[in-house]
């Protein structure tokens, strides 16, 4: 039997990170679709922050992307934020728009290009001290489009030179939390492109370098929740960019797509301690929000990571361990679908209640007047966007 006392416990505890860009205008390499009352500068990005963690009582953390929020004094952005009940969480780097990084990044075969790239990672760091972020979070679009264009063992050998100038800058308590991703921009090879390559790359830095699942990252098909459990044995799961996908890298709001697939990720997080703060596992959200109101689609969000939660919490893991062991196929299944099937949302407005806020987190946003109020408050200016 599960003890729900502690069911609640997990989850008022568990903390999700809301990325800054879900905040600001976003589109697709077609059109950008302009909002109004999106923010124009980080300090609105976290304006707004704070209305999702009022809304849900679980999202006080907020990722930056640099350059996107670059801002003159990250110590009183970081300031700003804890006058909020917020602290800054990871730096993204952001080694993809610009003129230089056309044929690659770290793994240019230009040696300036590489230093400027690293530089570039280096400064993250900085921004990690002033913020006292934890994690810098490392994707890389580095990869080539043609057969021949570049020699693949030579560029894993500048990835690696790179990543251990990096790695010997962090801090006593900073982690480099290495992405991987199938395809897009580069088309034929990736450098980073998928778990394995992460995982080999982060063995080698050491301890504080650790591999982040974005579950938009994969080719179809993919089982991500082996790659999370196998992840999680070996202590290299450093955390999740959550989102969702029908066919790429759509991006889409979490459990959107396949809810059943986030409780199979869940209940192997739930599982395997990942829930436990000392595991150091980020629960952050990497999504864009194109066509849909930013705010309440990342309270959306954080509610369907929270369900996925609750029902992972509410597998019966001796009865399914005993259906495991006895070989029963058909009741440990059973096991696993009574809890997916299992209506959470009632025991989620209770721990809302208990945590002091609105059970209803999307009837609260709406009652709180925030969406009318940006619009007639952030007029002019230049509203914040992915720069593509
Ligand atoms: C990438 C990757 C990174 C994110 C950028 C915006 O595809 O997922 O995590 O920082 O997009
Ligand atoms: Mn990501």
């Amino acid at each position: 039997m599960t003890d729900l006392s502690a069911v609640k416990a997990a989850l008022k505890s568990q903390r999700i990170e809301t990325p800054s860009w879900a905040y600001g205008n976003s589109g697709t390499r077609f059109k950008v679709f302009r909002q109004e009352g999106v923010p124009r500068n980080p300090y609105e990005k976290l304006d707004d922050a704070a209305q999702v963690h009022a809304a849900t009582g679980v999202a006080p953390i907020v990722s930056l992307h640099i350059p996107w929020d670059l801002t003159d004094d990250y110590a009183a952005l970081s300031t700003y934020a804890k006058e909020r009940g917020l602290t800054l969480g990871a730096i993204n780097s952001n080694l993809f728009q610009d003129d230089d990084y056309k044929l690659g990044s770290v793994a240019n075969a230009d040696p300036a290009i590489r230093r400027k790239a690293v530089d570039h990672l280096l400064e993250c760091v900085d921004i990690m001290d002033a913020t006292g972020s934890r994690d810098l979070k490392l994707w890389f679009a580095d990869g080539t489009n043609y057969p021949g264009q570049d020699d693949i063992v030579t560029r894993q050998d500048r990835f690696a030179e790179a990543l251990a100038e990096v790695y010997a800058r962090l801090g006593e308590d900073q982690r480099m939390l290495l992405e991987y991703k199938l395809f897009e921009p580069a088309f034929y090879t990736t450098d980073v492109p998928d778990w394995g390559t992460s995982y080999a790359h982060c063995l080698k830095l050491g301890e504080k370098a650790q591999v982040v699942v974005d579950t938009g990252h994969h080719a179809p098909g993919t089982n991500i929740e082996f790659i999370v459990a196998f992840l999680l044995r070996e202590k290299k799961l450093g955390g999740f960019d959550f989102n969702s996908r029908f066919y790429a890298d759509d991006d889409l709001m979490v459990g959107s797509a396949d809810p059943f697939q986030l409780f199979r990720i869940m209940h192997e997080v739930a599982k395997n301690n990942g829930l436990a703060p000392e595991t150091g596992v980020a629960f952050m959200l990497d999504q864009c929000h194109n066509i849909e109101a930013k705010i309440p689609a990342i309270i959306r969000s954080v509610m369907n990571v929270q369900e996925a939660t609750a029902k992972a919490l509410l597998v019966d893991l001796d009865a399914l361990r005993a259906a495991q062991l006895a070989g029963d196929v058909l009741e440990a299944n059973a096991v696993l679908m009574d809890a997916y099937n299992t209506d959470v949302r009632p025991l989620l407005a209770e721990v809302r209640t208990e945590l002091g806020i609105d059970p209803d987190p999307m009837a609260a946003y709406r009652a709180s007047g925030w969406a009318s109020r940006i619009v007639s408050e952030r007029v002019g200016g230049e509203q914040a966007g992915w720069g593509a």
